[in-house]
């Protein structure tokens, strides 16, 4: 892994694959913003199935490239849509440790690391497709260095992108040392996930 990320091309099962696209019908999406990011529906975590497998492979995977430890605690998929919002350099919150890992399901779009939030500061971008995953470093309380990568993601250019995440929320059990280095807001935000049920389509 170098500049913090990594970008795994093949290898992620394109059953699994299928099995996340056919999991996320379950959810609601949620619009957070009307000016960044995609619609969010949190998943379940911990029931068996297409979210715990695919978390099981990321942090295989995560291990492989350096990434130790990563247990992923928190499962989401975000839709973007074409005209819709994408994301501005940004880093993930400090409360997400060890990985980020992103799988694009369906749809394509511009995905790009950059060195700093700056749009021009660009290390590498390039258009990320189904199957693609990126795992990128997470939060470490080193005071003299922050491993998280800036990144950046566009909309679509036409239809949607469905995309899965894993991530781990120190504020999760089993508790963390590494929670007496967050703000009053960055603790108040990882319990507010930690204590969200997944976002499950009522019953028709
Ligand atoms: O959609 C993506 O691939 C990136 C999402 C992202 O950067 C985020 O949710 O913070």
């Amino acid at each position: 892994m170098q500049n913090g990320y990594a970008v795994l091309r093949t290898g992620f099962p394109t059953a699994l694959a299928d099995a996340l696209v056919a999991d996320a019908q379950r959810y609601e999406f949620r619009l957070w913003s009307q000016r960044k990011g995609g619609a969010l529906a949190l998943a379940a975590r911990d029931e068996p199935g297409a979210t715990r497998d695919a978390a099981a492979w990321l942090a295989r995977a995560a291990a492989e490239h350096g990434l130790p430890g990563f247990a992923p605690n928190e499962v989401s998929y975000q839709r973007y849509t074409a005209g819709g919002n994408g994301l501005p350099p940004h880093r993930d919150q400090r409360y997400y440790a060890t990985c980020i890992a992103i799988v694009t399901l369906r749809g394509s779009a511009t995905f790009a690391v950059h060195a700093s939030r700056d749009p021009d500061d660009v290390v590498d971008q390039w258009t990320t497709v189904p199957g693609e995953v990126i795992l990128l470093r997470g939060w470490t309380p080193d005071p003299d260095t922050d491993p998280r990568p800036y990144h950046r993601i566009d909309p679509p250019v036409s239809g949607e992108r469905l995309m899965f995440q894993a991530r781990q929320n120190i504020a999760g059990p089993p508790r963390s040392p590494w929670l007496e280095h967050l703000t009053t807001e960055e603790l108040r935000q990882a319990a507010r996930l930690v204590e969200s049920q997944p976002y499950l389509r009522p019953a028709e």
